[in-house]
């Protein structure tokens, strides 16, 4: 059994007594729709249209042969797939028999994938050939999996492909008790080490359910994909998760370019897409320019901070209805609601999914703000976890003794009882919605021989929302090149690479001795 901080037994019972939690496996849903109608487009990714009954199929059979090796509930698995198909069926088989999978991104490497793999001690892995680090063996050997399966192998024994095609082996064991550990989600951040989030089939699959009625999903939906599956929103705000369990198709692009999404969507007559607002600025600059693709009815933002200005020609450029999403990995999803006047759309984050989304907005002195004031978003609830995985210092101080998750999101309740983001006290940097924990980053830097001090620090951007510039204190001649080619070395993310390096003579000082990032940001605005 995978060890989680679970909720209380009196929150568990009244989730429970309410309806929320349904003790179903995350499978469950897709397996149900592979039953009644096998036929039924799943998937379209690239030339292949894969139906529910194949998918499951497939699924059954990964999971048919990871049981005969000895995998099953307890274990885990790091995954790290780009936009397929395969994906979702690698995560379906998982479930199957109750191996928990932390999905990494496609842009993840060394430095994330050994952070994750050192935390959950995967006996799987599921990686991708074309990718840098696995291109030979020599990380995978680092990694020391009990069995390593491969997209683009050669080697039938380790080919994913391979382990998808018929068996006669049959499926031992099951998925986990639905109020244990289903998979691990990851953590945005802002600590030095990337934080993982237990997430239970009951908690996740109350999301999912709720997602999809939120959004109206339905079978007819037809849902594009062009952000990294495995993030919160692309696989459960509604997410591909929310199209399964209503019985609708999930189109994979490899990313969220105008044009390649436009093709995509009328080839394939998609009506809803997801997407952050660095994205939707190019689809409604290519829309304005050359026309919005007609089936597109519905489009979901979230991840980042949506200028209002940008939020407002959406519904004209892009000829389809604006959904503003507010969520976190963590678990609270906030969504504005169809039907919801215009200004609220344009102008808000929305509302927490659920009526037992207990929201807090604390101020500096730790206690509620007045009505309409600005504060830390605190939350608990049915989907909201209780703790990270394996991490008791930073438990200490996400979470207050009530069980409240702080989130580092600065945000005011409406008068119209909407949430409205404007701000963060965490330290991360949000670049066009993907995450950056600053200490992260800046303990990689300080790896360099060179380097006295180093604070990274978010810079506004008209493209991406932020980018991130890395103020440093050198103690001999350095160039930013130099410093970038250090980060590449050891392995991070493109995404987390400073935008920009300021050298300067020393770091200026909070009162309490922490490097002030506030007067250091204010330099780049002057
Ligand atoms: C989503 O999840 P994460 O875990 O990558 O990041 C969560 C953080 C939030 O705490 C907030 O800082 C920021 O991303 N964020 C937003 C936002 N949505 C997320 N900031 C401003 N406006 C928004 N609409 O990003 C995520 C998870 C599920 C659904 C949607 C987004």
């Amino acid at each position: 059994m995978i060890e989680f901080t679970p909720w209380p037994e009196p929150f568990a019972a009244r989730y429970r007594q309410k309806g929320y939690w349904i003790g179903r496996p995350l499978c469950a849903a897709l397996e149900g729709h592979a039953m009644a109608h096998p036929d039924r487009v799943a998937v379209i990714c690239g030339g292949r249209t894969i139906t529910y009954g194949q998918l499951d199929s497939m699924a059954n059979n990964l999971a048919a042969r990871l049981s005969a090796h000895g995998l099953g509930q307890g274990d885990t698995a790091l995954v790290q797939l780009p936009n397929i198909a395969e994906f979702y069926v690698v995560f379906l088989a998982l479930m199957k028999i109750g191996v928990a999978p932390l999905n990494a991104l496609f842009s993840h490497k060394r430095v994330e994938l050994t952070a994750y793999a050192d935390q959950i001690r995967p006996k799987l892995l599921v990686a991708d050939r074309s990718h840098a680090l696995f291109g030979d063996d020599a990380f995978i050997e680092e990694l020391s999996p009990v069995q390593a399966l491969l997209l683009g192998e050669n080697d039938p024994s380790r080919s994913l492909k391979e382990w998808l095609t018929d068996t006669d082996l049959q499926l031992t064991g099951g998925p986990t008790a639905p109020d244990q550990v289903a998979f691990f989600q990851l953590s945005g951040g802002s600590t030095g080490t990337p934080k993982l989030i237990p997430r239970t089939h009951n908690d996740y699959d109350y999301s999912i359910r709720e997602s999809a009625r939120i959004c109206c999903v339905t079978n007819e939906t037809r849902f594009l994909c062009a952000l990294p599956a495995p993030h919160n929103f692309l696989l459960s705000s509604p997410g591909a998760l929310g199209v399964f369990h209503a019985g609708g198709t999930v189109v994979m692009a490899a990313n969220p370019d105008p044009r390649l999404c436009f093709d995509l969507i009328v080839r394939h007559r998609v009506n809803m897409a997801a997407l952050v607002p660095s994205a939707v600025a190019l689809w409604v600059e290519a829309a304005e320019r050359r026309g919005a693709p007609a089936s597109l009815a519905h489009l979901l933002v979230g991840g980042a901070s949506f200028a209002p200005a940008l939020a407002q020609r959406v519904p004209q450029a892009l000829g389809c209805r604006l959904q503003q999403v507010f969520g976190m990995a963590e678990g609270l999803v906030n969504y504005t609601r169809l039907d919801d006047p215009d200004d609220v759309i344009v102008e808000s984050q929305g509302r927490p999914i659920s009526p037992d989304d207990e929201v807090m907005i604390i101020g500096e002195d730790g206690q509620p703000v007045s009505p309409g004031e600005v504060g830390q978003l605190a939350v608990r609830g049915p989907y909201t976890f209780r703790g990270y995985y394996r991490a008791p210092e930073q438990n200490a101080r996400a979470f207050d003794s009530d069980g409240f998750y702080y989130s580092g999101d600065l945000v005011r309740w409406r008068a119209d009882g909407n949430l409205q983001v404007v701000g963060r006290v965490k330290d991360q940097i949000n670049r066009g919605g993907e995450k950056i924990a600053a200490e992260e980053v800046e303990n990689l830097l300080m790896q360099h021989p060179a380097i006295a001090a180093v604070a990274l620090v978010p810079v506004s951007d008209p493209t991406l929302g932020e980018k991130s510039v890395a103020f440093v204190v050198a103690s001999s001649p350095l160039k930013g090149i130099d410093l970038r080619r250090h980060l590449i070395s050891l392995g991070i993310a493109d995404y987390k690479l400073p935008d920009r390096f300021r050298f300067i003579d020393a770091l200026p000082l909070t009162h309490v001795g922490k490097p002030d990032k506030r007067k250091l940001a204010q330099t780049l605005d002057a």
